[in-house]
C-alpha cells in the first residue's frame, strides 16, 4: 500500500463548466452487451473543457453537432471524457456498452435475479454513460427502454411512461419522460418480472396519484403494508410541513441484490425487498417499523434531496440528515414516539459514537473524501438528523417548520450547501446560527459535565455545565458548540415538576433557577437533547429515583441505562461481579407485577444495556470484564425475579397477530421475559412451547433468541425446523442466517463456514452476507472478540474476498476491525496485523484503501 491516492477536497470545489439542458437516453438491454445512447444538449456555464465522467465502460463512438468527433478533439482516461473545444452550446452523442451481468458490484446498470436495475447514488451513473456525474448538474431527462417484452413485462424508468413501440425486431422500447430536472444520482431504470400491487393517493389538493409496488413474482400480498405506509407517509408530509408528491406515479420496485436500505430516484424509488415486504410469518415488528420508516425516509426525499439536492457531495447530510430527522418525526408520530427516540439514541450511542472514536471520524459535512460510499455513514445520517433536531430545539417547532418551508421554496430545483439551509432557518427565525454552524465543521462527541448545587435558603438551584470535545483522528482543535440542554427539575416532596431549556455556548455555564421549594433532582439532557455525552455524578438510588419519577418516558428509559453503567463501572473497577441491591430488585419486581402503560418501554426498562453502548465508555475496552458481567447480571435477574418474571409472561396473552402499539409493546415484554426465563428450569418448556404456539415470527424469533443466548438443549432442533419450513424464503432465511451467526460458542465458525455453502447463500449477495457476517461482527461480541483471534480472522478473510466482487459491501463490514486503538494491547497487536496482512495483499479498492489506509496512519 504504498501509492498515495488522492481524496478530493470541499475547499477545491467548482461550479461546472458546463450544464446539460436535456439528456435522452436509449438503453438497449442486454445482459453481456447493453448499448447505451445518449444524447446530451450542452450549455456553457464557464470557461474549460466540458469533462464527462466515465468508468469501466466500453466507448463506442462520439459524435458532436451531427458529426463523428476525431480522436485529437477529445481525452479519454479510465476516469471519464474530456471534449477539448465543444463550443458554447451543442448537442453530443455518445455510445457506450457494458456488461450487466458481471456487475457484481452493484452500482450503474447491473442485473441479478433475472431483474435489470440501476443504482447511480453517489457515482454509479457514470457506469452507464460518459456524463458530468455530479449532483449540481441538474438536466431534463428522457429514457427510452429497449427489450423483449416477453421475457422482460415491466421497463420502468423516471416520471411519465410517454410512448410505447413494437420494433420491427420483436422487442419494444418503452420511453419515460421526467419533467423536473434531476442530478444523474437520481436516475433510476428498471426491467424485469414482477407481482404489482397498485392503488392510489388523492393529493390535499385533489390531485391523483397512481401508487404502484412491483415485487418478487408470487409475493404481491407481502407489499400491503409498505403501500399502506407510503399513503400515511404522504398524508403526513402534507400535514406536518405542507408539501405534497408532484408526479402522477410514484413507484417502487423491491430487488434482492442491493447494497443498502432503499433510493429515492424520482419517482422510481428502488427498494431492498427486506424494507418492502411484510407479513406476520415472515416480518417482525422491528421489520415493520424499519418498512414504514424507510417506505417514508424515501419519499420525503422527494422533497429534501429531489427538488432540492446538494451541490457537491460533502453536503451529504443537507439531504439525509435532515431526510433521516423527518422520518423519525413520522415514525414518533406513527408507532411509539418514546420507542423511536430510543431506538434513534442507542444508535448513536453505538455505532455513532463508535465512528467519531475511530480512525474514520469525520464532521457531519466531511472535508476529504476518497470513495463517496464510504461517507454514507452514521455521523453524516444520523448524527446530522441530531443537529436537526438541535435546531427545532433552539427555535421551537413553529419557527423551525418555517425555517423549512423558507429552504424548499428559496432553492426550489437548486443544488445547494449546507450553509444555505442554516441561513434559511437563521432568517425565518431571526436567531443568530453562527456558532450553531461549528455542529457542521467539527467533528468528535462533545462530553458535558454537570454539577448542581441546591441553596434552601435562597430556593435556588445553581448548575454549572462544561463542555469539552476530545480530539478525533481527523481533528485536533475544538471548539465550543451551543449544545441545547433539555432539563426536568423533580422535588419528590412535592411533586413538583418542571421543565427547562438550558443552552451552552460557552466552555463552562452557570445557569441559576429560581423559586425550587424543596431538594431537586435534576433530569439532565432529555429526549437527548443534543448528542453528547453527559457525565453526572449521580449515586445508584438517584438513577432509580429518576427511572421511576421522570415524566418523559425516554428518560426513564436512559436513568435505567446510567443505572447499569454506573453499577458496571464500579463492579468492574473493584475487579469484582456487579451485585443487584434490594432497591433495585424492588423496582423491577414492581414493573413486572404492575407493567407501565407502554409494556414496550417496561421492556426497555427491564433491558441491561447493550455490550456496545457500554464498551464506548472505556478506554480501552475491558471486553472480557464487561461480557463476563453483564452475562452475570441476567444470571442474578433471572433467578432472583424468576417468580416475577413468570408473573408477568403469563398474563400477557397471546392474540391474533398484527401489527399495532398495544401488540407491539405485548410482543416485547413477553420476548424481554423469555429472554430471562430461559435461564432458569422452565426455560426450555417455555421456549419450545413459544416457538410452537406462536403465530408470527416476532414471537418466534424471541423463543429462538432466549434459547440461544441461554444455550437450551433443544436450539439446534427448533432452528431447524424454521429452516426447513422457511427453505424457500430469503426473507426468514436471512433471519435463520443471523440466528447463527451470533451463536455464543466456539461452533460458531463451523457453522458459519457450513453456511456459506446452503443453497440460499451467495458473496454476491449483500443481504445474505450481511446477515451471516454483519450480525456475527455486530451482535456476537463474545465470538468476533475472542482473544485467539479467530473471530477477527474470519471477518478480514471475508473483507478480502469481497472486496473484489463488490467493494461498497466489502468496505462496510471492514468497519468494526478499523478502531484497534480501543482495544487491549493483544488485541491491537491481532487487528493491526489483520490490516496490514490487507494492505499488503493484492489491488485494493478505493472503498477499502481509504479506510485501512486511515487505520494504519
Ligand atoms: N440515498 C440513498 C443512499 C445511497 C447510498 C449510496 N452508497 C438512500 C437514502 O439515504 O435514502
Ligand atoms: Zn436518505
Amino acid at each position: 500500500m504504498s501509492e498515495i491516492r488522492q481524496p478530493k477536497r470541499l475547499v477545491d470545489y467548482q461550479a461546472p463548466a458546463f450544464v446539460i439542458e436535456q439528456t435522452l437516453l436509449r438503453v438497449e438491454l442486454d445482459p453481456v452487451a447493453t448499448r447505451v445512447y445518449s444524447k446530451l444538449k450542452f450549455r456553457r456555464q464557464t470557461a474549460g473543457s466540458l469533462w464527462l465522467d466515465g468508468q469501466a465502460l466500453q466507448l463506442i463512438s462520439i459524435r458532436l453537432n451531427d458529426a463523428p468527433l476525431g480522436e485529437d478533439a477529445y481525452q479519454l482516461s479510465d476516469k471519464g471524457l474530456a471534449i477539448n473545444e465543444p463550443g458554447d452550446v451543442g448537442i453530443l452523442e455518445v455510445v457506450t456498452q457494458l456488461n450487466p451481468e458481471q456487475n457484481t458490484a452493484l452500482e450503474g446498470l447491473y442485473l441479478a435475479d433475472g431483474v435489470y436495475c440501476t443504482q447511480c447514488e453517489a457515482e454509479g451513473f457514470r457506469r452507464i454513460t460518459y456524463y458530468p456525474d455530479r449532483p449540481d448538474v441538474l438536466s431534463v431527462f428522457t429514457t427510452t427502454i429497449v427489450a423483449d417484452q416477453a421475457q422482460l413485462p415491466f421497463l420502468l424508468s423516471n416520471g411519465n411512461k410517454i410512448a410505447t413501440e413494437q420494433l420491427a425486431d420483436g422487442r419494444t422500447a418503452v420511453t419515460w419522460h421526467d419533467p423536473f430536472p434531476k442530478p444523474s444520482y437520481l436516475f433510476a431504470l428498471v426491467a424485469g418480472d414482477f407481482d404489482v400491487l397498485a392503488d392510489r393517493f388523492v393529493t390535499a389538493s385533489g390531485r391523483e396519484v397512481v401508487l404502484e409496488f412491483f415485487v418478487e413474482k408470487g409475493k404481491g400480498r407481502r407489499a400491503a403494508f409498505a403501500l399502506a405506509a407510503l399513503q400515511r407517509a404522504m398524508r403526513w408530509d402534507e400535514q406536518r410541513f405542507g408539501l405534497e408528491y408532484d408526479l402522477d406515479r410514484y413507484m417502487v420496485v423491491a430487488v434482492d441484490f442491493f447494497n443498502m436500505g432503499a433510493m429515492e430516484n424520482k419517482g422510481l424509488n428502488i427498494f431492498n425487498s427486506k424494507y418492502v415486504l411484510a407479513d406476520e410469518q415472515t416480518a417482525t415488528d422491528n421489520d415493520y417499523y424499519h418498512i414504514e420508516s424507510i417506505i417514508g425516509h424515501e419519499y420525503f426525499h422527494n422533497w429534501t434531496g429531489n427538488r432540492v439536492t446538494c451541490r457537491d457531495w460533502f453536503q451529504l447530510s443537507l439531504k439525509e440528515g435532515l431526510t433521516v430527522f423527518r422520518d423519525q418525526e413520522f415514525s414518533a408520530d406513527m408507532a411509539s414516539a418514546t420507542l423511536s427516540r430510543i431506538d434513534a439514541v442507542k444508535l448513536i450511542r453505538t455505532a455513532q459514537f463508535a465512528e467519531d472514536a475511530s480512525p474514520m471520524a469525520h464532521p457531519i459535512r466531511p472535508e476529504q473524501v476518497l470513495e463517496m460510499n464510504n461517507f454514507y455513514t452514521v455521523t453524516v445520517y444520523d448524527k446530522g438528523a441530531e443537529v436537526i433536531r438541535m435546531l427545532q430545539t433552539l427555535l421551537g417547532r413553529e419557527r423551525f417548520t418555517a425555517g423549512h418551508q423558507l429552504y424548499l421554496e428559496r432553492h426550489d430545483g437548486q443544488a445547494v450547501t449546507c450553509d444555505d439551509f442554516v441561513q434559511a432557518m437563521q432568517d425565518a427565525s431571526g436567531v443568530d446560527l453562527q456558532q450553531f454552524r461549528l455542529w457542521y465543521s467539527q467533528s468528535g462527541t462533545p462530553e458535558v459535565s454537570v454539577t448542581q448545587v441546591y441553596d434552601a435558603a435562597a430556593q435556588q438551584l445553581r448548575l454549572t455545565l462544561t463542555q469539552h470535545t476530545p480530539a478525533t483522528a481527523d481533528q485536533h482543535s475544538k471548539q465550543p458548540l451551543v449544545i441545547p440542554v433539555k432539563i426536568e427539575i423533580l422535588q419528590p416532596q412535592t411533586k413538583l415538576r418542571q421543565q427547562a431549556l438550558l443552552v451552552l455556548t460557552a466552555a463552562t455555564q452557570e445557569f441559576v433557577i429560581a423559586e425550587i421549594a424543596t431538594a431537586p433532582l435534576v433530569v439532565w439532557l432529555e429526549d437527548f437533547s443534543a448528542p453528547v455525552k453527559l457525565h453526572c455524578q449521580y449515586t445508584a438510588e438517584q438513577w432509580l429515583s429518576i427511572a421511576a419519577q421522570a415524566s418523559n418516558g425516554f428518560a426513564r428509559w436512559d436513568a435505567m441505562q446510567q443505572y447499569w453503567s454506573l453499577m458496571l463501572r464500579q463492579a468492574l473497577r473493584s475487579n469484582e461481579l456487579p451485585q443487584l441491591s434490594t432497591e433495585l430488585l424492588a423496582f423491577y419486581r414492581q414493573l413486572l407485577r404492575q407493567p407501565l402503560q407502554d409494556l414496550a418501554l417496561t421492556a426497555e426498562l427491564l433491558q441491561l444495556p447493550d455490550f456496545e453502548t457500554l464498551a464506548g465508555q472505556y478506554q480501552p475496552i475491558p471486553v472480557d470484564a464487561l461480557l463476563d458481567a453483564l452475562q452475570h447480571l441476567t444470571l442474578q435477574l433471572a433467578t432472583l425475579l424468576q417468580d416475577d418474571f413468570s408473573y408477568c409472561y403469563q398474563q400477557l396473552l397471546f392474540a391474533p397477530y398484527q401489527y399495532q402499539q398495544q401488540q407491539v409493546g405485548q410482543r416485547a415484554l413477553r420476548g424481554l421475559c423469555l429472554s430471562y426465563l430461559a435461564h432458569t428450569d422452565a426455560g426450555e418448556e417455555l421456549v419450545e412451547q413459544q416457538f410452537q404456539q406462536a403465530d408470527n415470527i416476532t414471537d418466534q424469533l424471541a423463543a429462538l433468541r432466549a434459547g440461544q443466548s441461554a444455550v437450551l438443549a433443544a436450539n439446534d432442533s427448533r432452528l431447524s425446523r424454521l429452516a426447513e419450513r422457511f427453505a424457500d424464503d430469503v426473507q426468514v432465511l436471512d433471519k435463520y442466517f443471523s440466528l447463527v451467526a451470533t451463536l455464543p460458542s466456539e461452533q460458531v465458525f463451523t457453522k458459519l463456514e457450513q453456511l456459506t455453502a446452503h443453497p440460499a447463500f451467495s458473496w454476491k449477495n449483500p443481504n445474505r452476507v450481511r446477515a451471516l457476517f454483519s450480525a456475527f461482527s455486530l451482535r456476537n461480541p463474545q465470538q468476533f472478540h475472542r482473544a485467539d483471534g479467530q473471530g477477527y480472522r474470519l471477518v478480514a478473510s471475508v473483507v478480502a474476498r469481497l472486496d473484489a466482487v463488490n467493494p461498497q459491501l466489502a468496505a462496510r463490514l471492514i468497519t468494526p476491525l478499523l478502531s484497534w486503538q480501543r482495544y487491549d494491547q493483544h488485541r491491537q497487536q491481532l487487528l493491526r496485523q489483520l490490516l496490514q496482512q490487507l494492505a499488503s495483499g493484492s489491488a485494493m479498492s478505493d472503498d477499502l484503501y481509504e479506510k485501512v489506509s486511515k487505520s494504519l496512519t
